[in-house]
């Protein structure tokens, strides 16, 4: 076989050393954002990266830069890169193996001694999941000028923290860094059954849902769960069953749409008090934006509905939107070249999860590398990949990435 080849066994050592961090019990990582965790994870990423010979920066927002020189240094770079912060108990692969992929793939131009044409930037974005701070994809999205960097840094978690506070407590608070990207490629696991289920090796993305995220609380009465009259009650948590069964029953009647409710939070959550607040979340997506704005509309309409027949006070605010994109067809066909001239088989297919690569496909050509997720499940300890889809996706990125940093392999 032709094409790019990396070194299998390099990513393999650090792709398992990297994993040690914040490892569970139960074989997945516990890293979100900006915790101690990732904090470690980022230091290793930055060892990494400057024993490769890059010139590694922080941007204002956290993200991690290391660039590798081409033959014009004046070219815009070919970004490449992902996120290694994780879920709570989340995945190995989710994001890790498209910063370790963009490593190796440095690492392997390096072992043969071959420069390219432009600049390649590796680079690791900051708060992707959006676990403990929303939105997602927080970091891209501030590199893309979609959020403002101040509004950013004030983005607090549960305890009130805000994200320019710990990054200045774990030490990763930059100063700006000026790219203009000639292109964006990311190396993904699918997260989803169609790879597996088709047998196929690699994905060319073609592009990615849109999606909303509604937090939500609806304000009741804590009383007796006893001596209180079934009639006299203002229960928090009984609209909230009315939201959970209606966001089922939506995206049940449409095939291109799915909602979750995924977070609920009743207070004083006690088995023998009537809840008196219940705090919760609705995540919305389809590949059609439209689709989206009439979800979020009827779970709007059904809140207010329910909250109203339980006499309940409630709030409910949309705090995250991002658009559907389609990735330019000239870097859908650029990875379905790699595909070929590394000799696996490939097939288009659009993301259900979000990527960094939304927002880096609104200012310079982006595309995607996915790899079959074993079972489609990702967002949880097992999620697995087998390690020759997870090669044979590096090999892909790689070549992808040469077509158009200027190198021919
Ligand atoms: O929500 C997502 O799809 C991504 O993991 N942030
Ligand atoms: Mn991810
Ligand atoms: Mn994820």
């Amino acid at each position: 076989m032709s094409g790019f080849r990396i070194d299998a066994d390099r990513l393999r050592d650090r792709f398992d050393r990297f994993n040690e961090i914040g490892a569970t019990e139960r074989g997945g990582v516990d890293r979100p954002a900006l915790t101690d965790e990732n904090r470690a994870a980022r230091d290793l990423l930055v060892k990494w990266f400057a024993e490769a010979g890059l010139d590694v920066r922080v941007d204002g927002i956290g993200n991690l830069f290391a660039r590798r020189e081409g033959r014009d240094p004046e070219a815009d770079p070919v970004l490449v890169g992902s996120h290694v912060d994780s879920q709570r108990n989340g995945g190995r692969f989710d994001g890790v193996i498209g910063v370790l992929g963009a490593l190796e793939l440095v690492e392997s131009l390096d072992d043969r001694g071959r420069e390219t044409d432009r600049p390649i930037e590796v680079v690791s974005w900051t708060n992707e999941e959006g676990v403990r701070f929303q939105p997602d994809m927080l970091g891209s999205g501030v590199f893309a000028g979609v959020f403002d960097l101040g509004e950013a840094l004030a983005c607090e978690d549960r305890e009130g923290n805000t994200v320019g506070e710990e990054l200045e407590r774990i030490g990763y608070r930059g100063e700006p860094v000026e790219i203009e990207p000639h292109s964006y490629l990311e190396l993904h696991v699918e997260q989803g059954p169609i790879l597996e289920d088709s047998g196929i090796s690699v994905g060319a993305v073609e592009g990615i849902v849109g999606f909303s995220w509604l937090e939500g609380r609806v304000e009741g009465r804590a009383d007796h769960a006893g001596p209180t009259p079934m009639d006299a009650r203002t229960d928090a948590l009984v609209p909230v069953a009315d939201l959970i069964r209606g966001v089922r029953d939506l995206a049940g009647r449409s095939d291109d749409l799915v909602g979750t409710v995924g977070s609920l939070e009743v207070e004083p959550n006690s088995v023998n008090v009537i809840p008196e607040r219940v705090s919760f979340t609705v995540d919305l997506r389809s590949p059609s934006d439209e689709a989206v704005e009439y979800a979020v509309v009827r779970v709007e309409e059904l809140v207010e509905r329910a909250a109203r027949r339980e006499g309940a006070e409630y709030t409910l605010e949309r705090i995250m939107h991002v658009p559907s994109v389609d990735f330019e067809a000239e870097i859908v066909e650029t990875v379905e070249r790699a595909a070929e001239a590394t000799g696996v088989s490939h097939t288009r297919l659009r993301s259900g999860a979000g990527h960094d690569a939304s927002y880096l496909a609104g200012i310079c050509p982006t595309g995607m590398v996915f790899v079959p997720s074993v079972d489609g499940v990702s967002h949880t300890e097992c999620e697995y990949t087998d390690w020759a889809d997870v090669v044979a996706g590096t090999d892909v990125l790689c070549q992808a990435v040469c077509e158009r940093a200027g190198v021919e392999f």
